[in-house]
């Protein structure tokens, strides 16, 4: 079957009467020379347009004749309609930015004399592809012509998708089926899925990817060299033509691996010139190379520590062989002890990040961006905002999102995950004061750093439907609108999702966008309660196990007993993990009397008697709210079947059956944790609804 085109279908709005607009729009002009980049975004325009207009359009060598006119600013100032557009906007368009310029053109064939021209044009040839499908996009939401101008730059420089697929074909936390990249030690360098994906990220705004697993087993480790590079640039060319950088997942042991040295150690010169010869190799392959993505000295994969060197040891020599070629390494955060002991109450692993890299700071080169998971653990439904951000004020950032839903459902649950990282996003870090936001840091711009950008893991795969639950597509689509713009609503990305998918019946949009809306808060509350997270099956962290990890190596502890729950990170008595944030919040997550509800497990062992300032005690909150998530679950399914035939039977049935699944599986999320805090307790459900043995 040939894949979903998810929100590329251009249904024509229902709404407005854009008959006038419409009429005009069979016929588009591209001035100035044609860049690949152009060309695409000429494909896209005629495509998209004569499926909203269903005309066929045609290329009007004359300006004049076209309601759709594009150029770069380059070009655009040469060109004979150069004083129709507004100069300061124009002079102000810089790199991937865009200015949509409406208004009436003389007409002789219009009945009015004049038609509506669309002037797209772009700081560079990226941003007149960002402007088209911007443009369609507002033509498929019905917005009116004078809706349609518009001035936008994307404000984080690097918006890129991590894969974590491996070359035998498997998607290490993958829900959606196989790579579309690899299959067993080939590379799928003519699989038309990675067309269409690349499509699909350029459509909102992604610019970089990185191909397979951040985890490089053996085949993968190869990828630099010459046996795959071939393929690869195969790739990189069809994601080149969409605006698209190709990064690749390094194995810092490769020196030794594939290039037969005794060593990996950053500072041995035989092991800095390897790498540099395999820059150039790569670079000579794919001469647009963005970079390494490295996961060093963290669950078992090789790094400078081996040698007694730093992690700015072994990032800084990996930059500098990446420097001649304007390559970058992006080095993540996620390093911590996965071999400690539950019993020691005073390591923990959330502090790890923040006490790893925090002396490094200002110690990076220039090219080098720090990669730092949103939360202080690993993508839980529910954690703090990680203190890294604004602890580093010298150092480039990047957000790293899990768009995978590993910890939140896998894909067969509904969570729509933009609302969660909105809140990250927004999240004052006070590391300048008020307005110190993590969208700020992550973007550069607070502390005018030259790099930076939000990352997230892909959750696509060979399904026919790409993320497996149709519904999970609007995670992938609002993560490049967030990474666009931090300041779009969560609310507002869902509904154009629902429009640019579903079309735009009233009834289908609001309950779609409400299910949406609510299906984080749902998941969260049949889930591990109160922040404490995991609570999870060991390995494939599906479906409740609430002692599965406690006594297990992995630093990520509840410590339930009889009388209470909880992890103590205050300064206080407990790990001193609340001292890594700026005031305000070191403070307010210190104090029972002002941390607030959701996080209070995270923060905080307390007895189940305690009160929340909800007012109920935690074992009722727990009780209470695992009953209401399952009956919300099923409500879910209900407002599902209310769109019957108002949906095409497949996608139905498809969501149906995971809504009905969901349902089933929150009952034993319900049933799993209820008991399990009933038989610590021994404190009965004030409501009578648990069976007492
Ligand atoms: C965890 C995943 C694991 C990843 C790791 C990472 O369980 O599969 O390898 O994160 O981010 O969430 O490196």
């Amino acid at each position: 079957a040939a894949a979903d085109p998810c929100w590329l279908r251009f249904i024509p709005p229902s709404r407005g009467d854009l008959t006038r607009l419409f009429a005009r729009l069979t016929a588009v002009h591209v001035a100035g020379p044609l860049h690949p980049l152009l060309a695409t975004a000429r494909a896209e325009l005629r495509q998209g347009l004569s499926s909203l207009t269903g005309r066929t359009v045609t290329e009007a060598a004359d300006w004049r004749a076209a309601g759709v006119i594009v150029a770069t600013r380059a070009a655009a100032l040469r060109a004979p309609w150069a004083t129709l557009l507004p100069a300061a906007r124009l002079a102000e368009l810089g790199r991937e930015g865009f200015l949509l310029h409406v208004m009436e053109t003389p007409d002789d064939r219009s009945p009015q004399g004049a038609a509506p021209a669309i002037f797209v044009v772009g700081g560079d040839e990226a941003g007149v592809l960002y402007g088209v499908f911007h443009l369609l996009r507002g033509l498929t939401l019905g917005t009116p012509l004078s809706g349609l101008a518009a001035c936008e730059h994307p404000v984080n420089p690097l918006r890129m998708l991590n894969h974590w697929d491996n070359a035998d074909g498997s998607v290490e936390r993958g829900y959606a089926g196989r790579s579309i990249f690899f299959r067993e030690g080939r590379v799928l360098a003519d699989n038309p899925r990675i067309r269409a994906y690349a499509r699909l990220l350029a459509s909102v705004g992604i610019n970089a990817v990185a191909l397979n697993n951040v985890n490089v087993h053996a085949t993968e480790t190869r990828f630099i060299t010459e046996e795959y590079l071939p393929d690869l640039a195969r790739i990189a060319d069809v994601f080149r033509a969409y605006g698209i950088r190709v990064f690749l997942s390094v194995n810092f042991a490769s020196p030794i691996e594939v290039g037969g040295l005794p060593t990996a150690d950053p500072l041995h010169p035989d092991v800095a010139r390897w790498w540099r010869e395999t820059a150039r190799t790569i670079y000579q392959y794919i001469p647009d190379f963005g970079g390494f993505l490295v996961k060093a000295d963290s669950e078992f994969r090789p790094g400078p520590f081996t040698y007694g060197r730093d992690h700015a040891q072994g990032a800084n020599m990996l930059a500098d062989a990446l420097a001649p070629f304007g390559g970058i390494v992006i080095w993540r955060c996620f390093v911590y002890n996965c071999l400690q002991d539950w019993r020691d109450r005073k390591t923990d692993r959330a502090r790890a990040a923040y006490d790893h890299f925090v002396p490094l700071d200002g110690m990076f080169r220039d090219n080098v961006i720090l990669q730092i998971k949103n939360g202080p653990m690993d993508f839980q439904v529910r954690e703090p905002v990680s203190p890294l951000f604004g602890g580093l004020t010298r150092t480039n950032q990047m957000l790293e999102l899990q768009i995978t839903q590993e910890y939140t459902g896998q894909q067969r649950h509904l969570c729509y995950l933009v609302p969660q990282w909105q809140e990250v996003v927004a999240f004052d870090t006070y590391a300048r004061g008020p307005g110190s936001t993590v969208a700020r840091i992550a973007s550069g711009e607070l502390f005018r750093r030259p790099q930076g950008g939000v990352a997230g893991v892909s959750n696509v795969g060979d399904d026919v439907f790409w993320t497996g639950h149709v519904l999970a597509q609007a995670n992938l689509y609002g993560f490049g609108r967030l990474a666009w713009n931090p300041e779009l609503s969560a609310a507002a990305i869902a509904e154009e999702w629902v429009r640019l998918t579903f079309g735009d019946d009233p009834l289908v949009v609001t309950t779609i966008t409400e299910m949406l809306m609510a299906s984080w808060s749902i998941y969260e509350s049949y889930t591990a309660p109160l922040g404490v997270g995991w609570m999870v099956n060991p390995g494939h962290h599906y479906g409740p196990n609430p002692d599965g990890y406690e006594y297990s190596k992995w630093g990520t502890y509840h410590y339930a007993d009889h009388q209470g729950v909880g992890v103590d990170r205050t300064r206080r008595t407990g790990t001193g993990y609340t001292g890594q944030y700026h005031p305000p919040h070191c403070d307010v997550y210190e104090s029972l009397a002002t941390c607030p509800d959701e996080l209070l497990l995270f923060f905080h062992h307390v007895p189940y008697t305690h009160r929340l300032h909800s007012g109920k005690t935690v074992i009722q909150h727990i009780y209470d709210s695992h009953f209401e998530g399952a009956e919300r679950a099923e409500w879910l399914k209900q407002r599902w079947e209310s769109l019957a035939r108002r949906i095409d039977d497949v996608r139905y049935h498809v969501v149906l059956e995971r809504l009905t699944e969901q349902a089933e599986h929150a009952k034993e999320w319900r049933d799993v944790i209820n008991t399990y805090f009933y038989r610590k307790s021994g404190i009965p459900d004030e409501h009578g609804r648990l069976i007492h043995p």
